[in-house]
């Protein structure tokens, strides 16, 4: 919710009815912002940016005062300026973000150990089991937010409701700094009056689909019938919505991930000042990675581009995706975006590298979370054909009608990130 300024922001009363609502959504507010100004106390209260001020950067984040004015995550740094002359631009340090990650996820974790970290700043917890020893969910979920604040000075924000869907869409309306309870008996009350975007991978060309059957809200989707939606988004997308507009959600916080992300990089025995050749390996690696993920049921919430210049300096840059996808095509459209913001310029290139992060296994399993079902059914055909006749035949480059095989470098898979 990188549009947010906290107008709409709405919060539960103390004596609220949280039973059955085990699941918390926590999400820190104004994340890199905020850890920023521990460090700047002078500037608590002004409008203040995280992102390098030159070039075609972007916006990371901004704080709530820089958000009045229209600024957000992703918007291009030249853009935000316009919007707010005066705010304070800081460059990101990655390391501290990550550093603070790691202090919040381990106060998350005191709580329960049943936490699914999903980004650097969010994660879901499951408090089903702790509410003996620790209290009722909005309990739980006061005490969190005290003790994220007590051992790390920053504030979050916290959705609790039955599903995680509607715990992450809570959270996202208690923003910022506040709680917001669903109770389970008032969720369809709650959900009903919203617009289709707040469903989960409703955006663009979904919602335009939708928009024109005459669908504005949630609860014109719970109504109509499913084969009239299935005419309009196709079956996956359809059932999924469905299922969401009813408030209904199957999705179990899972602790386990098997690995944290997957990458592929190659090194060229030349340097490469060719941006259509750059892309074109970029195309290849973002369906090695998509390959991979498919291979484990796994989805990617965001993707990574690394760049190492001639001159050896190494920059990546990370974007979320609209929706979580294991999609080749999804994973290259991300990472050709960063590319052309980063731009090749005068220093050419030798080394590039896609990786998926933010991975959430298992959750294509019931079928409900499938928006690129096209591209998925496509590119697990060529999987297939891979794995039958060899990697040799059905390229990734052959679906746009590239010629393969011109990479002309060594290839590693990507180890693990931390
Ligand atoms: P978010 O949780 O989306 O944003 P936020 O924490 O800054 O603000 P809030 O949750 O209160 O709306 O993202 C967490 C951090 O991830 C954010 O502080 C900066 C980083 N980020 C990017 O670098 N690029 C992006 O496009 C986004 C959305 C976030
Ligand atoms: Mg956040």
């Amino acid at each position: 919710m990188s549009r947010q300024d906290g107008r709409l922001r709405r919060i539960s009363a103390d004596s609220v009815d949280d039973a059955g609502a085990t699941i918390l959504h926590v999400d820190m507010d104004a994340f890199f912002a905020s850890v920023e100004l521990l460090d700047h106390p002078e500037l608590l209260g002004k409008p203040v940016i995280v992102g390098h001020r030159e070039g075609r950067s972007v916006v990371t984040t901004a704080t709530y005062e820089a958000r009045a004015y229209g600024v957000g995550s992703a918007m291009p740094m030249a853009r935000a300026l316009q919007l707010c002359p005066n705010a304070i631009v800081l460059t990101p340090r990655h390391e501290l973000y990550r550093d603070y990650s790691a202090r919040v996820m381990a106060v998350f974790e005191q709580v329960t150990p049943v936490v699914e970290k999903l980004s650097i700043d969010e994660a879901f917890l499951d408090v089903a089991g702790a509410r003996r020893l620790l209290g009722s969910p909005a309990h739980i979920a006061r005490m969190l937010r005290e003790r994220v604040r007590a051992e790390t000075g920053l504030t979050c924000s916290i959705g609790v409701a039955a599903t995680k869907f509607l715990a992450k869409l809570a959270s996202g309306m208690a923003k910022p700094d506040g709680l917001l309870v669903i109770p389970p008996a008032e969720s369809l009350e709650f959900l009903r009056p919203l617009p289709i975007r707040a469903l989960w991978g409703v955006g663009g060309k979904t919602e335009e689909s939708l928009s024109r059957l005459g669908l504005r809200t949630v609860a014109d989707i719970a109504d109509v019938p499913l084969s009239a939606l299935r005419r309009a988004v196709g079956d996956a997308t359809a059932v999924r919505l469905h299922e969401l507009a009813n408030g209904r959600d199957p999705r179990a916080v899972e602790t386990q991930r098997i690995e944290k992300s997957v990458g592929h990089e190659v090194t060229f025995h030349e340097d490469i000042s060719d941006s259509g050749r750059l892309e074109r390996e970029l195309l290849r690696l973002a369906s090695q990675v998509g390959e991979r993920l498919r291979r484990t049921d796994t989805l990617a919430g965001s993707v990574a581009l690394k760049l190492r210049y001639s001159d050896f300096t190494t920059v990546s840059r990370t974007r979320r995706l609209p929706e979580p996808s294991n999609v080749g095509r999804r994973i290259y459209d991300a990472s050709l975006a960063l590319f052309r913001e980063l731009g090749v310029g005068a220093r050419p290139v030798r080394l590039i590298g896609v990786r998926a992060e933010n991975l959430d296994a298992g959750q294509l399993s019931a079928g409900l979370w499938d928006p690129d079902a096209d591209w998925r059914d496509a590119e697990t055909a060529i999987d297939g054909l891979r794995e039958k006749f060899g990697k040799a035949v059905v390229t990734p480059a052959s679906l746009l009608g590239a010629r393969p095989g011109t990479a002309g470098g060594t290839r590693q898979p990507g180890t693990p990130g931390s």
